[in-house]
């Protein structure tokens, strides 16, 4: 588990960093990405620090749950629902995660042509 202190997300989640809210809910928050890598491109994370998919889903799968629904929440609230979105989770340093607090990417409004890696 991470130092929650130290951690950019859990002080997103606390007020400390700015961030681009679009949406939030009692267990979850979504905000804009800061360098996105599409014109819709939004994080989806659980307020509570879990430092990546596999810590949230020892917890069980609501949480996990609550974070798709999210996801789809973001994406109709984008409005692009019917065009297409992606979901994408980074797990690990193989993976490409770069912060270890567990994170939904949506992203939508160009062509994502890209294979899976
Ligand atoms: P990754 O799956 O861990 O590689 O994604 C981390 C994302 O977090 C990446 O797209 C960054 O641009 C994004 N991000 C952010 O939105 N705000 C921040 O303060 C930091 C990273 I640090």
């Amino acid at each position: 588990m991470a130092n929650t202190e130290q951690c950019i997300f859990c002080r997103i989640v606390a007020g400390e960093i700015p961030a681009e809210v679009v949406r939030e809910t009692e267990r979850t928050l979504a905000f804009r990405d800061v360098a996105p890598q599409a014109p819709v491109h939004v994080l989806v994370i659980p307020k509570e620090h879990r430092d990546g998919l596999d810590g949230l889903v020892a917890d069980g799968t609501e949480t996990a749950g609550l974070l798709l629904q999210e996801c789809a929440a973001v994406a109709a609230q984008e409005g692009v629902t019917e065009t297409g979105y992606r979901v994408v989770v980074n797990n690990g340093a193989e993976a490409g995660q770069a912060v270890d607090h567990c994170h939904l990417h949506v992203l939508a409004g160009r062509r994502l042509t890209d294979t899976l890696g």
